[in-house]
């Protein structure tokens, strides 16, 4: 009888040894998943990023190994100056922008059609953040550089996309050829 016992009372442990065992591994299958899963995010943000922004249909961020042909531009309320650019295709522009007004300003590179939808992005989130490559907020008297490539030809724009400021005029055209 005690034998009995011992025996079932072996078996017993071994399944739940067993069970253990089971559970240690769906803890680790499921660690494994949610890495996985946290792994994949990045590449995901980027992709998603990529595609509210296809912004670089304006070109690239250039090569500050390459040479380059400098550019000042001043930001006031509400104006660019100049409010107009005309580059190579292929060119290498290092826009120096100043914030000479007394607000806040955006100097942002991209299509028309982009800026248009993401200034609409902006009305819903005014203290929206950039950092993309093509673009820069400055606050009064500041200064930045842009490095950029013209890879394309046609017709891209400038534009300060706080609320308002592009409809009053914060908006510059760029030529490429
Ligand atoms: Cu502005």
């Amino acid at each position: 009888m005690s034998a009995q016992f011992a025996a079932s009372r072996a078996i017993a442990q071994r399944i739940r040894k067993k069970h253990e065992k089971e559970h240690r591994m769906k803890t680790i299958v499921t660690i494994l998943l949610a890495l996985s899963a946290l792994s994949a995010l990045p590449r995901l943000a980027h992709s998603h990023e990529q595609h509210v922004h296809p912004s670089y249909a304006a070109g690239e961020p250039g090569d500050p190994k390459k040479p380059s042909r400098t550019i000042e531009v001043g930001m006031s309320e509400m104006a660019y100056a100049p409010a107009r650019i005309e580059v190579k295709r292929g060119e290498q522009i290092r826009f120096v922008i100043r914030n000479t007004g007394a607000d806040d300003h955006e100097f942002l590179l991209a299509t028309t059609a982009e800026n248009l939808k993401h200034a609409k992005a902006m009305m819903e989130n005014p203290h929206m953040e950039h950092d993309e490559p093509n673009g820069v907020r400055l606050a009064p008297k500041k200064s930045a550089e842009i490095l950029w490539k013209f890879t394309h030809a046609g017709t891209f724009e400038y534009a300060c996309l706080i609320p308002g400021h592009r409809e009053a005029g914060m908006v510059g055209q760029i030529l490429v050829k």
